[in-house]
């Protein structure tokens, strides 16, 4: 009996959790229409910055908002910030690094999480990158002073992390995505923070930021509320609220990998404090276009992640022809702000053409304010990076961060965070 009933839950899970093919054929993609940025959704032209600021932008934004990532519900009641370790020699003297304890208050209750900071030594004003770690922020680096987290962490075993939880084996694991000997030498700053902290990423809303705003009843967010990624982005804007205020940072580039490429655009949005965005290999609800339908979909990833978006986003799954906008959209959000978005050709499952396409759709708004993205006319080729205010490159390889997307970063920020 016990056996039969393991088999009908195999079989019925199996069910469940099939997820349909990918598509990775061009000539299967649907045929769709791209909605333009510049006509409003009742069909008005929209031909200067001023009517897309104050009618174009706010209606995208809270589609964006209320169907996609979700709504902040409220501010927190309080927020607190305590340097909590500082060394001004870091690095072999090259960094001052700080560890900043953050506390975020509201009805009563808390949460906490930890900025990373390094700052390079004889710069006195630094840009800073500021970008979500995966593991934690001991995983960035093998200085053994970095406070290993305490919070829930998903298990890998290349990482050297079991029981959910993060211990001294899985220091440094992560350097390869973080050149950080090289930034300093460049003359930026590096900030980092676990987004385990901010919110466990799994399908469960009891615990994270979420929890915090709850009434009594309540057990999870209402439905045009937050998913993950809304309050991934709101934990960005909480760590640039202290970063702000050091006056040894001149401005703040906010950062982000795959998913936390997608918290990353949605922090840019949201967050104009962000002088500039970088989606790394951000894909499906990230940077890619979901009419296209090429590798990861909407049905995909509100089937695998649900916790992710609002739960409004489900309704697009499998009818991406009824979306009114789609993700050039929240690109364009970001004007005349700089903006890179990078793909890699091995990385089909976040459709690489279709970051590409989406910011060549995006870069109509960046003309309006005279900026330059990409043209029509640009080609779609391996390590050619095309660095305008909105910038793009497809990488050799596979979905990654590497020192050859970091190489790119720097010489492009370098053209106006300096
Ligand atoms: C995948 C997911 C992608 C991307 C990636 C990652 O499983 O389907 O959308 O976010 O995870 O974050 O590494």
């Amino acid at each position: 009996m016990k056996r039969i009933t393991s088999l009908f839950f195999i079989i019925f899970s199996t069910i469940l959790l099939a997820q349909p093919e990918a598509n990775y054929d061009e000539t299967r993609i649907p045929k769709f229409s791209v909605p333009d940025p510049l006509t409003s959704f009742s069909g008005r032209a929209i031909t200067d910055t001023d009517q897309w600021e104050k009618n174009r932008k706010l209606e995208i934004y809270q589609f964006f908002e209320k169907q996609i990532y979700g709504k902040v519900p409220a501010m927190l009641d309080e927020y607190s910030f305590k340097v909590i370790e500082q060394d001004n020699n870091a690095f072999e003297g090259k960094a001052q690094r700080k560890q900043i304890a953050v506390g975020l208050k509201k009805n009563g209750r808390t949460l906490n999480f930890n900025i990373l900071l390094y700052l390079p030594n004889g710069h006195e004003n630094a840009p800073v990158f500021l970008g979500y770690n995966f593991h934690g922020n001991h995983t960035v680096t093998n200085d053994p002073k970095v406070i290993i987290t305490e919070a829930w962490n998903a298990n890998n075993d290349d990482l050297k992390i079991s029981n959910n939880k993060a211990t001294e084996a899985s220091r440094g694991v992560r350097t390869n995505r973080w050149p950080i000997t090289k930034m300093l030498e460049k003359g930026y700053g590096l900030a980092t923070v676990y987004y385990g902290e901010i919110d466990p990423d799994k399908n469960d809303f009891s615990d994270g930021l979420h929890s915090l705003y709850y009434t009594e009843e309540q057990t999870r967010p209402r439905t045009n509320e937050w998913g993950s990624i809304a309050a991934w982005a709101f934990g960005l804007s909480r760590a640039m609220d202290y970063l702000e205020n050091d006056t040894n940072i001149s401005n703040v580039i906010v950062f982000g990998h795959s998913r936390l490429g997608k918290a990353a655009l949605w922090a840019g949005v949201t967050d104009p404090r962000f002088s500039g965005v970088i989606s790394n290999n951000s894909g499906c609800g990230g940077a890619a276009l979901s009419k296209r339908k090429y590798g990861e979909t909407i049905e995909h990833i509100t089937t695998s992640f649900p916790h992710w978006f609002s739960q409004s986003f489900k309704k697009y799954s499998n009818r991406e022809e009824t979306l009114p906008v789609d993700q050039h959209q929240l690109l364009a959000l970001i004007a005349p702000r700089p903006l890179y978005v990078a793909s890699a050709i091995e990385d089909e499952w976040a459709d690489p053409k279709g970051e590409f396409l989406s910011s060549q759709y995006a870069s109509k708004v960046y003309e309006l304010y005279g900026k330059k993205g990409l043209s029509l006319t640009d080609v779609h080729e391996v390590d050619k990076p095309i660095q305008r205010t909105l910038a793009y490159h497809m990488r050799a390889g596979k979905h990654d961060v590497t020192e050859y997307d970091w190489d790119q970063y720097m010489i492009w920020a370098d053209t106006f965070a300096k």
